[in-house]
């Protein structure tokens, strides 16, 4: 096999080929930008246990996985432009048992295929170890691992202020998702124009002040709140996660200002959105980082969490675990529980007290 442009690090600045047109253009558009990915990927990858070569001496490249589609992983390799679309090699091992072999954002290193056609085509043969995480419960009898991105540095929480209405124990459940994943949790509540923002403000309070989260009021149809939204996440690999309709490829079309994510209308008769984007993609941000669409998710199954851990996950619970009367306290129906008894008094926030109930609860079936 003749070797093409495998010096790991060497710049390579190949002219980018067609490669996925059926259903839409956003590879092309994708790789025109150049490895705007980098800064952010060398931080991440400084960890990973990938080598120029495999075990039989084989030159690889290393790249970051930024979408899939049927049964191919679209990768860019480091230093260029490209998009090789990627099989995964039969022979390929995960270092994490009971989780995702491969997820969008993973670093991998892959050999080149030579064929006849323009595509460039590659087999995935490793992949680099993951130091962060958005996951959810896989589906199916035993618990597993489904990793929806890894290797992002913040999670963006993107809801809507109506149409649909946000969805405060939603929010809870992916501050735990972020917290356990390593994602520094931003949120995001969109089409603000549809409500009172000073309400929503008050309502969200304990997140912005005893959570200490960061919370960007948008509105795409106005174009309020997107200066903010983009300092918030410049320099960042963000993944936009929320339900469906939310408006995350909305905000995704208007901060890279290109039309490159399908928007759909959210129904009048449930007033529930349509699904329209349909996979986890990576697209490059003009100074630096990269944004990640996903689709919307109606629930955020935890993975991996024992029902008596759920409240460590509320740090606005912290101050007073340690006042109640037994140290095995659940805080769900033991006496002399500091947790209850601060929701009474208004130290804790009743809605949040009700979300740890409910996720608690859930944990346990
Ligand atoms: N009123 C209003 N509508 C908006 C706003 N932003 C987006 N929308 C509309 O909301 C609908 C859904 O937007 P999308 O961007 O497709 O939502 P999404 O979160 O990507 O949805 P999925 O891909 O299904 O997860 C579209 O009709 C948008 O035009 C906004 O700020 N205000
Ligand atoms: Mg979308
Ligand atoms: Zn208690």
């Amino acid at each position: 096999m003749k070797k093409k442009n495998v010096e790991f690090g060497k710049k390579t600045r190949v002219k980018q080929r067609k490669l996925y047109t059926e259903e839409d253009n956003w590879l092309e558009e994708l790789a025109v930008s150049s490895s705007q990915l980098e800064s952010v990927s060398k931080k991440s990858s400084t960890r990973t246990l990938l080598k120029k070569t495999d075990d039989s001496g084989k030159a690889k490249e290393l790249g970051r996985v930024l979408a899939m589609g049927g049964r191919n992983w679209y990768v860019q390799p480091f230093d260029s432009d490209e998009i090789i679309e990627c099989m995964s090699a039969g022979t390929l091992s995960s270092m994490y048992s009971d989780s995702s072999l491969l997820a969008v954002g993973d670093i991998v290193g892959f050999q080149r295929i030579e064929q006849e056609t323009d595509r460039l085509k590659g087999l995935i043969v490793q992949v680099g170890e993951r130091t962060t995480r958005l996951s959810r419960r896989g589906i199916g009898k035993q618990s597993t691992e489904q990793v929806i991105i890894s290797n992002a540095d913040q999670l963006l929480i993107v809801m809507s202020a109506a149409d649909p209405f946000y969805n405060k124990r939603l929010i809870d459940r992916y501050l735990i998702a972020a917290e356990q994943g390593g994602l520094k949790p931003l949120l995001c509540i969109n089409k603000i124009e549809l409500m009172d923002k000073a309400f929503i403000k008050d309502d969200l309070n304990v997140y912005s002040k005893s959570l200490d989260i960061k919370i960007i009021f948008t509105s795409v149809k106005r174009r309020i709140g997107l200066g903010p939204l983009k300092k918030a996440l410049t320099g960042h690999i963000t993944v936009l996660s929320g339900p469906s309709g939310v408006g995350k490829s909305s905000l995704i079309n208007a901060l890279t200002g290109e039309k490159l994510q399908k928007t759909g209308s959210v129904s009048t008769r449930t007033l529930k959105g349509r699904h329209i984007t349909s996979s986890v993609r990576i697209l490059p941000f003009s100074d630096g980082g990269g944004l990640a669409d996903t689709p919307g998710l109606r629930e955020l199954g935890l993975w991996d969490i024992h029902p008596d851990d759920a409240a460590f996950y509320f740090h606005d619970f912290d101050p007073f675990f340690h006042q109640c009367k037994f140290t095995s306290c659940t805080h769900r129906h033991e006496p002399y529980c500091a947790i209850k008894n601060a929701v009474q008094q208004g130290n804790i926030d009743e809605d949040r007290y009700q979300s740890y109930l409910n996720i608690a609860e859930s944990l346990e079936e």
